[in-house]
């Protein structure tokens, strides 16, 4: 009982303050297996959190995103910041998230305080990585990280969350044969502020870059931000500086008129939405009248003489009946 007490936080957060990096660890470790703690903690970092920069680092698998977050992370070390890493590990339940460590060669992050890693499983969250992407930043920006690096699979239907908690997102394609369609059709199009086309040093960059640098000009020229598009060769740092510098100039972009507090602004209000879901979607499966309820109409509709959406329709507006009562 008394491990649930918010004291057990409080020496926590005393030590995360004075800079430790180990209790940040812990402290994210609580984030990470969300609950009661885990908002509490949430709650008092919120204050203390606006300062870094968070940069979303997206794309298809294998296209390099953790050899490119390696490589950023060793230039803003260079320029003097402090970096925070979370890795979205798309590993699923079954193999545990065992290989891990050996998925994100961070070497640039080897003996280095100023820089923090962290690796996420993103099994079993229901809002998708990006609002734990976002709590967790939240910690690291709240530990005084100057620069956020998010590296997330821009694959599924949830592979745009990303945008809404970073500041600047960087798509990463890469120019294999085949992608040059796919990749430009894809959801991951709409959200790019930055794009690098990496393994360069393969057949077809300079092709699939000028089409994408067109693809984008068509849709966004004369506008405020046209997103730039940086060729990498990230396994031996070729063009990182360059895409560092574009990284750079978004942010600079951001901070002129406003745009990155409406940025951020949007943020909140999709993270609040979400949160305010998988509560009521809580609160909803915990009713009593609705646990009450469940069996029997179930076995209506399993015994053919109602509809799914009748039954639905029965439990959803069992709610109202009971709120008024
Ligand atoms: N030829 C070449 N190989 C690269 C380049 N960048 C990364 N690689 C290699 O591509 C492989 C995948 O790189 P990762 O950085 O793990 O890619 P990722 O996008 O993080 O992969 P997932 O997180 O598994 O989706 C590794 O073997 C890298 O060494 C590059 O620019 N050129
Ligand atoms: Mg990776």
């Amino acid at each position: 009982m008394s491990r649930r007490h918010p004291k057990s936080y409080e020496d926590l957060l005393e030590r995360f303050r004075r800079g430790e990096t180990l209790a940040a660890s812990r402290l994210m470790s609580i984030v990470e297996r969300r609950g009661d703690e885990a908002e509490e903690i949430l709650d008092r970092l919120f204050p203390d959190v606006g300062r870094a920069h968070r940069i979303g680092v997206t794309g298809g698998t294998g296209g390099g995103k953790s050899t490119l977050v390696n490589a950023l992370t060793r230039i803003f070390r260079a320029a003097g910041n402090t970096v925070g890493v979370v890795a979205e590990d798309p590993t699923s339940p079954f193999s545990g998230g065992a290989i891990l460590g050996d998925r994100i060669r961070m070497t640039h992050a080897v003996g280095d305080e100023g820089v923090f890693v962290r690796s996420v499983a993103s099994r079993g969250s229901e809002t998708g990585f990006s609002v734990l992407a976002g709590e967790l930043s939240d910690v690291l920006d709240a530990f005084g990280r100057d620069v956020i690096l998010l590296e997330t699979t821009g694959v599924g239907q949830l592979e745009t969350g990303i945008r809404f908690v970073a500041d600047t997102t960087v798509v990463v394609f890469t120019p294999e044969a085949g992608d040059e369609v796919q990749s430009l059709k894809s959801g991951l199009m709409e959200i790019g502020d930055v794009f690098a086309v990496n393994k360069a040093d393969r057949p077809h960059a300079d092709r699939f870059a000028k089409h994408l640098r067109s693809t984008l000009e068509m849709r966004y020229g004369g506008g405020d931000w046209t997103p730039p598009v940086v060729k990498t060769a990230a396994h031996d740092e070729t063009g990182v500086d360059a895409l560092s510098e574009a990284v750079s100039r978004h942010r600079s972009y951001l901070s002129s008129d406003g745009r990155l507090a409406v940025r951020r602004r949007e943020g909140l209000e999709r993270r609040i939405r979400a949160i305010a879901t998988e509560k009521a979607a809580g609160l909803f499966w915990g009713n009593p009248y609705i646990r009450a309820r469940f069996d029997g109409i179930f076995e209506e509709v399993a015994a053919g003489a109602l509809s799914p959406y009748a039954a639905a329709r029965r439990l959803a507006g069992a709610i109202r009946i009971d709120e008024s009562s």
